[in-house]
């Protein structure tokens, strides 16, 4: 169980629908294939999404990281080693991204060893996800269309609807008309990515107040310290942190200073293991959890699944899966489905997918 060797492959696919959002856009997905070697042969696969506008991190930046610093530091370990590995990759600060790839490929390469699915070893609760769709900024009549295509093909009643724009109106707007159309027919609720200030997001949230939103995400920085435990006080929905609690102890300053009720789960930041770690402080604290969405391809949303199926708290809500919907193409040999509006999670060693050489030939940048 030895590792052996770990790739950083830069690899590029356009999305055929750009997502717009408060604090950035994505058009094309610039990702990183991190392939981790065994001595017996194994090889465990994961993806990092660069977001400069929430972790800092490039394409460019990832690989550097991980060809400079994190492969010679893990090259020789076993892969039932993660802590040694943590504690090794955290003598670096930031790199979410990168840590986190490189921790799922381990755990990739774990189930492919042993096999046994690595939804199993993290905890095994259920087989499925119930999807949530994102739908990014456009006008509300697109945004609505846009929705009724995603119900109709898909199945998928739960949708996150990016805010933060200005004026509010712009926004609200958007929701009222998608609850016109579907009226309780579907789940709602919002993201801002920071993009309004606290009172813009209570006067947001107020002229929203009849339309059942399940709960409100990051609508303001949480830098803006005070502004942002008082909305959340007002609030009567959960307040969920996304960006803001990248690791464990941002999850514990951001609620115990009032600035968030509910936390979303991101393997593409956390990985398995730090996620497991935010799970449990979350289940320690009495948290809501979501699964959210990096932008992931389709084997980042494989770990999403993954990791979300394996625990009750993470499994109760509809988890962010369908980003991939919008790209293009894609690198693994048998497409991701979702039916009636939910993923299952694939069966088989490890994470169970395959990443396909030809595609991978064609995709990649180096
Ligand atoms: C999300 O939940 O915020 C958009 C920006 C980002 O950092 O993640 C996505 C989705
Ligand atoms: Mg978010």
């Amino acid at each position: 169980m030895k590792i052996t060797g770990v790739e950083a492959i830069p690899f590029a696919i356009p999305y055929t629908k750009p997502l717009r959002f408060a604090s950035g856009e994505v058009t094309t997905a610039e990702h990183v294939l991190v392939r981790i070697s065994t001595e017996d042969g194994v090889v465990g696969t994961a993806e990092a999404p660069p977001r400069p506008f929430t972790y800092g991190e490039t394409q460019a930046s990832i690989v550097a990281v991980i060809d400079t610093i994190f492969a010679p530091q893990i090259v020789g370990l076993r892969l039932t080693e993660r802590e040694l590995v943590r504690e090794r990759l955290d003598r670096t600060v930031g790199n979410p991204t990168a840590k986190a790839a490189i921790d799922m490929a381990l755990w990739d390469a774990f189930g492919r060893t042993t096999g046994v699915g690595v939804s199993e070893l993290l905890g095994g609760f259920t087989d499925r996800m119930r999807v949530s769709h994102m739908l990014g900024f456009a006008e509300p009549a697109a945004m609505v269309a846009e929705a009724e295509r995603i119900v109709d093909t898909f199945g998928i009643r739960t949708f996150k609807v990016k805010v933060g724009r200005r004026p509010v109106t712009l926004d609200t707007a958007v929701v009222r008309a998608l609850r016109d159309r579907f009226a309780n027919d579907v789940e709602l609720y919002v993201d801002g990515n920071r993009g309004w200030t606290a009172s813009e997001s209570l006067t947001a949230m107020r002229e929203m107040t009849d339309l059942g939103l399940t709960f409100a995400e990051e609508l303001c920085p949480a830098d803006d310290v005070l502004g942002r435990r008082w909305l959340v006080d007002k609030l009567d929905v959960p307040f969920i942190a996304d960006e803001s609690v990248v690791t464990q102890a941002d999850v514990t300053r951001e609620v115990l200073g009032g600035a968030a009720t509910a936390i979303s789960i991101k393997t593409a930041r956390t990985g398995f293991t730090g996620s497991q770690r935010t799970h449990h402080l979350a289940e320690g604290l009495g948290l809501e959890l979501v699964m959210g969405n990096q932008i992931d391809g389709q084997l980042g949303t494989a770990c999403t699944v993954a990791f979300g199926a394996a625990y009750a708290r993470t499994s109760r809500r509809a988890g962010e899966l369908s980003n991939f919907l919008d790209m293009s193409d894609d690198l693994l040999t048998e497409p991701l489905q979702i039916r009636d509006g939910e993923l299952l999670v694939r069966s088989g060693a490890g994470l169970g997918v395959d990443v396909d050489p030809d595609k991978l030939a064609r995709y990649r940048q180096d």
